[in-house]
């Protein structure tokens, strides 16, 4: 009986042995923001792209909603290793990589090709590589959007309108510097609580691409919107180095492969969102400024340009301007 009980044992033991050799290997991503978005079609076009040029080798687990936290939690977790994936906006990204707060300067691209442009080329790929000496392995660039201003108080038409409202702003040190130079009183929060923050007047306003703002139905908690454009918004895709590691050269290239995939469906519906975004608001009962004199606002921002040419270096900046491809 004793040596039965030890083959069954034994088979148990090489069965698990086995399986476990030919399993796939899960990996988790997450978002802040709802599946249908620009950021879920990212995670969703990543994680089917992944598990085909593996195949299904790798298995990508995709939560929205902030189900694994905020921005800056999970990419912290990323960092860690207890979590190998997120899709994250440069939000709270220069807390761990100083180098990225460059692209957080307001009214620093045209638009967003030149935003594409600029992310895709060579300024891009040597900010990319800055995240290996912080802990991260940045796939490539993704995007949130060009950023707008909503709030409750009043319509906002000029730099003067903006002083004394009360907006959550991400937590991020270049944004909240600017917003701070055009008066607003600054509340860094975490998107999954903004909602209820508009929603029960803690806040008056907040700002962000049309995408996030379609998507968190913010329409719901906001009387105004203004089409500020003050500032691109960045995402990026990050990966624990040592899950990156362990990754075959020809499974990192299926991964990089699968980003760059996750990034053509995202622009896509940033561009789809962006077309359809003030029809959308102005159905619900917003009340939409399309036409604000972005000059004004730069020229508001003159004394924290001059602070953000001292940090990030005015030649620096001049590089990003000055790129053509877009
Ligand atoms: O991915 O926190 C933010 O405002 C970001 O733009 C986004 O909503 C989270």
């Amino acid at each position: 009986m004793k040596s039965r009980n030890f083959l069954i044992g034994l088979c148990l033991a090489l069965g698990l042995a086995c399986g476990a050799s030919q399993a796939q290997t899960v990996m988790r991503i997450s978002i802040a923001t709802s599946q249908d978005s620009h950021q879920g079609v990212a995670i969703d076009t990543f994680a089917r792209e992944v598990e085909q040029r593996t195949q299904g080798r790798y298995v990508i687990k995709t939560f929205y909603s902030g189900a694994l936290g905020g921005e800056r939690e999970y990419d912290e977790a990323v960092q860690l290793g207890t979590q190998e994936l997120a899709f994250s906006t440069t939000g709270p990204i220069p807390n761990f990589v100083p180098e990225t707060k460059i692209l957080d300067m307001p009214f620093l691209f045209r638009d967003k090709a030149h935003a594409r442009a600029v992310l895709d080329g060579p300024i891009g790929q040597e900010l990319l590589a800055k995240f290996e000496k912080h802990g991260f392995k940045a796939l490539g660039w993704g995007e949130n959007g060009v950023r707008h201003m909503t709030n409750n108080v009043r319509p906002i038409n000029q730099p003067a309108d903006v002083k004394g409202l009360k907006m959550r702003t991400m937590e991020n040190p270049v944004h909240m510097a600017a917003f701070k130079g055009l008066g607003i009183i600054t509340t860094p929060m975490a998107f999954p609580e903004v909602f209820t923050a508009l929603q029960q007047g803690t806040v008056d306003g907040q700002e962000n691409p049309l995408s996030i703002m379609i998507a968190g139905k913010f329409d719901q908690v906001q009387k105004y919107l203004t089409l500020t454009g003050h500032v691109y918004s960045p995402c990026v895709w990050l990966m624990n180095p040592g899950a990156w590691a362990q990754l075959s050269a020809a499974d990192q290239q299926a991964f990089l492969d699968a980003a760059r995939e996750g990034t053509r469906a995202n622009r896509e519906r940033v561009d789809k969102d962006d077309a359809s975004g003030v029809a959308y608001f102005r159905s619900h009962g917003v009340q939409v400024i399309e036409n604000v004199d972005k000059g004004r606002f730069v020229d508001a921002l003159a004394r924290v340009n001059a602070q953000f040419e001292k940090d990030f270096g005015a030649e620096n900046i001049q590089r990003i301007r000055d790129h053509k491809g877009s």
